[in-house]
This record gives C-alpha cells, structure tokens and sequence, in this order.
C-alpha cells in the first residue's frame, strides 16, 4: 500500500472505504461479563447474537506507528445491561486512545489499576480521550448503532484477561428512570494483590 494513505469515514458512512480486518464479536465472547447470568444462558441458547463489529486498517505493531480503525456496537440488552464491548488495559498500560463517536449514544466505562473509575458519555461529534492506564469498555445505550472512530499506538497490545476475570467496576444498566451507572456487584479483586 502506498504511503501515506487516505480513506473516508463519515457519520454517513461509517464503515472506512479501506480496511484489513473485520472482526465480528459475539454474545459468546463476553462469557462471564453480564451481571444476569440467566438472561445470559437464556439468549446464548436462543442463538450467539453479534454483538459489535471492528474494521483496522493494518499497520506494523511496533513503536511510532498507529492502529486506526472503526467499532460499530450494535444495540440491545442482556437482562437489564446494555450490549457491550469486552474491555481491556492496553498491555503496554502506558499508551492512551481517542475516539471520535460517528454516531449513536453510548458511554465508555474506564477504571485503573488503582480502582480510580469514570463513565463518560459517548455522542456524535464527542471526542473521547482515554489517558494512559485506564482500562475502557464502550456501551451501547441507545436503540441504533453506536460507532466510532479509534487510535492508539501500534505496539499497545491488549490485555483482555484482567477483565474476563475481574470484571469492570461500574455497570450500565437501565434502570428505572433511564440509564444508570451501577457498582459491579460480582466484581473481584486481584487474587495476586493482599
Ligand atoms: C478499540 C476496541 C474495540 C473493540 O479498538 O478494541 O472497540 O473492543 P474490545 O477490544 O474491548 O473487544 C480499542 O480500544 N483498541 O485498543
Ligand atoms: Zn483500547
């Protein structure tokens, strides 16, 4: 491929007019990671649902470089918990990310190591910048797509078993009046840390 290279991404048009991958995840894939662990067996029962979708655009994995791509988060609900992404720490836990929301609403849990957490909401136009350390999951709040431009450094790597095992801190959930941020009721510390 040539360089450097263009291609399109618009609120129109969110899948980029060039990419290398595209990963499909499903319901099988957060295992474990829904509060209703029932409603969970219930729907995976009735059939592995695609849950969102990632398109990259390839570049070499070493320092300097950056992955680029587009998720589309599809929407809809396990028990009272919206459709989300798996999460994950960046392996190098020192490198950051933006993303720029295309369209649909959503928010991004984030928590540290430390047990430091935040939830912001994402919305077209909403630049989201995840600093360095923090661990990030996108929810689907909405009854559309949510999708989103994102960039980070090629050599971050993702740490996805911390939160297979533990867990985010804060839940989205739909609550009563409307969506609401909840403590993880299932959520586990570290075995390794006293
Ligand atoms: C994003 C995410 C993407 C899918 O590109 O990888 O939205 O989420 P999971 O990787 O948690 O399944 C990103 O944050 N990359 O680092
Ligand atoms: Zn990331």
């Amino acid at each position: 491929m040539d360089l450097p290279f263009t291609y399109q991404v618009t609120p129109g048009q969110v899948i980029p007019s060039r990419y290398d991958n595209h990963t499909l995840r499903r319901l099988s894939s957060l295992r474990g990671q829904f509060l209703d662990q029932q409603a969970y067996a219930a729907m995976l029962a009735a059939g592995d649902s695609l849950l969102y979708e990632v398109y990259e655009i390839k570049r070499p994995e070493v320092y300097g470089e950056l992955l680029m791509g587009v998720t589309v988060l599809h929407p809809g609900r396990v028990g009272k918990e919206f459709f989300m992404t798996k999460g994950h720490f960046h392996a190098v836990l020192h490198t950051a990310e933006v993303y720029y929301i295309l369209q649909g609403r959503g928010a991004m849990v984030m928590e540290t190591p430390e047990g430091e957490t935040a939830v912001e909401e994402l919305a077209p136009g909403k630049v989201l910048y995840v600093p360095p350390r923090w661990a990030h999951r996108s929810v689907n709040t909405g009854d559309a797509d949510l999708s989103f431009f994102f960039v980070y450094p090629a050599d971050a790597g993702h740490d996805y078993a911390t939160i297979e095992t533990r867990g985010f801190r804060k839940l989205v959930v739909a609550g009563e009046s409307g969506v609401e941020v909840i403590d993880n009721p299932r959520w586990q510390p570290a075995q390794d840390r006293v």
